[in-house]
């Protein structure tokens, strides 16, 4: 059998665990490859104002955001095609890192796939659009660092921040699973394939 981890998982919160470099470049050129099949947009958001990151899916199901609200959907409103598939890899390792992390079983059906610019964040949220919230999300960041604020279940909870970096993975389930987080900013820095760009891929059991 092989060790549970190949690196020491950090705890961050109850629920919520880092897993420092666990993730592999191929994985990043999975992710590559479904953005060239499907190109990251900024979308709307129900207010009407362009969402900060670009963002674009693959897997069965897409998250999507417009004027009527958030949602999953099965086509690439852009295309109107089907999202790319999620490439065996990424699936095979969510899964894999999930059931490490105590949540077996995992059988990811999305795969949101987030670029960020330097100068770009994501404000403070929840992940409610998912089915069964006992469902966990994997999170693998690459590129450029960012800086990952972790608030609680209350908007007014107090927060925390960790930065987040190339290869670095996140499991968040259990009580982790609908806390308040978001991306403060992106750090300055330089990626051979992504350049300034940070990468950021949630895997998630959306249906
Ligand atoms: C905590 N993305 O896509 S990943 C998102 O770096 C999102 O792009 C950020 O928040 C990013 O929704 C943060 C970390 C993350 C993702 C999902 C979570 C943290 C989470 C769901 C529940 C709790
Ligand atoms: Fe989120």
């Amino acid at each position: 059998m092989l060790l549970p981890f190949a690196v020491a998982p950090i705890a961050l919160i109850p629920g919520m665990l880092l897993l420092p470099g666990a993730a592999a470049d191929d994985l990043l050129d999975a992710a590559l490859g479904v953005a060239a099949l499907a190109p990251p947009r900024r979308m709307m958001t129900p207010m009407g104002k362009p969402m900060s990151a670009a963002v674009t899916n693959c897997g069965e199901l897409g998250w999507v955001s417009d004027a009527a609200g958030y949602r999953y959907a099965a086509l690439d409103p852009e295309s109107g095609l089907p999202w790319p598939a999620l490439p065996e890899n990424l699936a095979d390792f969510a899964a894999r890192i999930a059931a490490e992390a105590g949540f077996p079983g995992f059988a990811p059906d999305a795969c949101l796939v987030n670029f960020y610019e330097p100068g770009t964040k994501m404000g403070q949220h929840q992940d409610r659009d998912e089915r069964d919230f006992s469902q966990p999300i994997v999170s693998l960041s690459f590129g450029t660092s960012a800086v990952f604020r972790i608030g609680g279940l209350k908007r007014r909870d107090p927060s925390t921040t960790v930065t987040l970096h190339h290869g670095d993975v996140v499991v968040f389930g259990g009580p982790a699973r609908r806390v308040h987080h978001g991306i403060d900013r992106i750090l300055p820095g330089h990626h051979e394939q992504l350049g300034a760009k940070r990468l950021n891929l949630t895997l998630r059991k959306a249906g």
